[in-house]
């Protein structure tokens, strides 16, 4: 079949790129492991692609601002006193600006330099590990926010995260930078056109975001402020940035922060040329972690299966690798409506390696019991075959406690398999090897980090990251969980989550914008005629009624579909486990 490109100007052209559906994925969820890995090796790819669309990354207008973006924090790095460079986003924007933060903290730490690096997530810390999405909304709490974390500081490198240019709350930290311009340098990353920047209306407030992103690139004129916005394509799940533009966020960030870190500890200065060397580096790493699609399709495939037989599917990390797990394994909650068993994430010393800035959340309940002591003394005993365990380590970490740590999972599972990272020629005993199903190991060529040594353990993030995004995608795609490549099954929590789910609901069911609202909100109060106040009320009100419910957008689908009540819809579904064959069936009955 004749595949269009998103790239063509008649592609969805109501949707900015990033909530646009990727064609690659089209047919995802009739894939089989392999060729699910392989479109999601496509879709990554068009981080790197010199795109006919907008911006993309190589373009030298976004090389030139990285450079001016890296010579800031050059700045800012040889005169830390009154200094700050803060990391801000809502969701996964956020767990990537608190795990830069951290990290480069922690380098500057090592080297007795002042650690000059913050980071603001909306909904705080416990956002890290759970899902809140609903302070995404509020551009107030965002501006207050930065200006808490910003008090007594002269000169702040302010960089707002929105990948869909589109959350309220960085607007509203935004839009604070833009008027006290004597103390901030604003920067925006994300991934659309400012003219597909979002224009709908914020409560309370005379912006919307595309207004601060027009003002930001006002300004830019001037370098008083800087938008960084290559296009990278849509994402392989519609929506789904935690993906791509989580990838393309890290990418572009490390290549900021650590070239303004080479320029004022070690005296090389920031040039375009640099800059384009470390993209092609990330390319690369592109390359390598995909060069082993078999085997990353053999893990793909016995998560499904674990998941399909209600087993679960556990990440055990070491050091940073093991934050990417938890991350990952966060985000499958709100992505595909999984549980929160399904698919959990372990790391090394819990918390104390998290390094967060409210500390240890564990009283705070399950969802935050995250250390590999706590796996031993709460999932262990009950981990059967039904389960696959991956290990994700690398050369750096004490291979005794990784063997030692596999040794007592062996006894309750050969489900047991890793993924490592070591430098060319330095290899993994045989003996460590034996310890698992099987080993995806990841050898990373000298040239790679020569240039620039620092960068070697982003890498390995970055690789590990594709790996576990495409381990847990590929394995809720595969026991039914997408409808094509749309996540139907959403929490409609926030603003851009509600018109997300009524767009969906248009796009299969060619009702109208009003017939599709309708039949969300007869969902989310329950009931078959609407009042005039639930009619009425903004949709703030709507979302919090939606955080207490489920499986609504599926529901309003069928309803709209089949002309169904609510209740004869709800038992409809009951009747099946993958989303497109309830739906297939229901146009039958048409
Ligand atoms: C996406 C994830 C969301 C987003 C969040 C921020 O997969 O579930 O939590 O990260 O909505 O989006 P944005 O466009 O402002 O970066």
């Amino acid at each position: 079949m004749d595949m269009q490109n998103w790239q063509q100007s008649c592609y969805e052209p109501y949707l900015p790129i990033t909530e646009k559906s990727n064609p690659i994925t089209r047919d995802i969820d009739r894939a089989n492991p392999k060729e699910i890995v392989q479109m999601l090796q496509k879709c990554d790819a068009e981080i790197f692609e010199r795109t006919s669309y907008g911006n993309h990354m190589y373009q030298t207008s976004v090389v030139q601002t990285i450079v001016d973006v890296s010579k800031r924090v050059e700045v800012i790095l040889k005169d830390p006193e009154d200094s700050l460079i803060i990391l801000s986003g809502c969701g996964t924007s956020g767990r990537v600006a608190f795990l830069l933060a951290t990290s480069l903290n922690r380098l500057l730490a090592s080297q007795n330099h002042k650690q000059i690096y913050s980071y603001i997530i909306a909904g705080g810390d416990k956002a890290l590990l759970t899902s809140q999405e609903t302070p995404e909304d509020d551009p107030l709490l965002g501006a207050l926010s930065l200006d808490k974390a910003c008090v007594g500081k002269k000169h702040v490198l302010f960089i707002g995260i929105s990948c869909g240019l589109s959350a309220p709350f960085v607007a509203g930290q935004l839009d604070f930078c833009l008027r006290n311009l004597e103390i901030f340098t604003p920067v925006l990353i994300g991934f659309n056109p400012i003219d597909m920047a979002r224009t709908e209306p914020i409560k309370n407030c005379s912006f919307h975001f595309k207004e601060v992103a027009e003002r930001m690139n006002e300004m830019q004129t001037h370098q008083k402020a800087y938008v960084l916005n290559p296009a990278v394509g849509p994402e392989a799940i519609s929506g789904s940035s935690r993906m791509k533009g989580g990838s393309a966020t890290k990418i572009i960030l490390e290549t900021i922060l650590l070239a303004g870190h080479q320029a004022a500890y070690n005296n090389e200065a920031v040039t375009l040329n640099g800059i384009l060397h470390s993209l092609n580096m990330f390319e690369k790493v592109h390359q390598i972690t995909y060069s082993q699609t078999t085997e990353l399709a053999a893990l793909v495939q016995k998560a499904a299966i674990s998941l399909r037989r209600k087993g679960h599917v556990y990440y055990l990390g070491w050091q940073t690798l093991g934050i990417i797990g938890i991350i990952d394994a966060s985000e499958c909650i709100p992505t595909f409506g999984a549980g929160f068993e399904d698919i959990r994430g372990f790391v090394s010393n819990g918390f104390s390696e998290m390094n967060n800035k409210e500390g240890d959340l564990s009283s705070l309940g399950p969802h935050f019991i995250i250390g590999h002591k706590d796996f031993i003394d709460s999932i262990l005993p009950n981990l059967s075959e039904s389960d696959t365990v991956i290990f994700l380590y690398t050369e750096n970490v004490d291979l005794n406690e990784v063997s030692a740590l596999a040794k007592i999972v062996r006894q309750y599972t050969s489900n047991l398999h890793a993924i490592t990272h070591e430098h060319e020629g330095l290899s993994d005993p045989e003996q460590m090897k034996s310890l698992f199903m099987t080993v995806l190991t990841f050898n990373w060529p000298s040239s790679l980090y020569m240039h620039q040594p620092d960068l070697m353990k982003q890498y390995w993030e970055l690789s590990t990251k594709w790996c576990l995004n495409a381990i847990s995608t590929g394995a809720h795609v595969l026991i039914g969980k997408t409808y094509m490549n749309y996540m139907i099954d959403l929490r409609v929590t926030n603003s851009k989550l509600y018109r997300r789910a009524i767009h969906i609901l248009q796009r299969f069911t060619g009702s109208t914008l009003s017939q599709c609202e309708t039949a969300l909100l007869r969902v989310l109060y329950d009931v078959e005629e609407l009042s005039d106040e639930m009619s009425s009320t903004d949709v703030t009100q709507h979302t919090v009624v939606a955080n207490e419910k489920g499986n609504v957008v599926p529901i309003a689908l069928v309803m709209l579909q089949s002309r169904r009540t609510i209740a004869e819809a709800k038992s409809y579904l009951n009747a099946y486990s993958v989303i497109r064959d309830a739906v297939a069936a229901c146009q039958r009955l048409l």
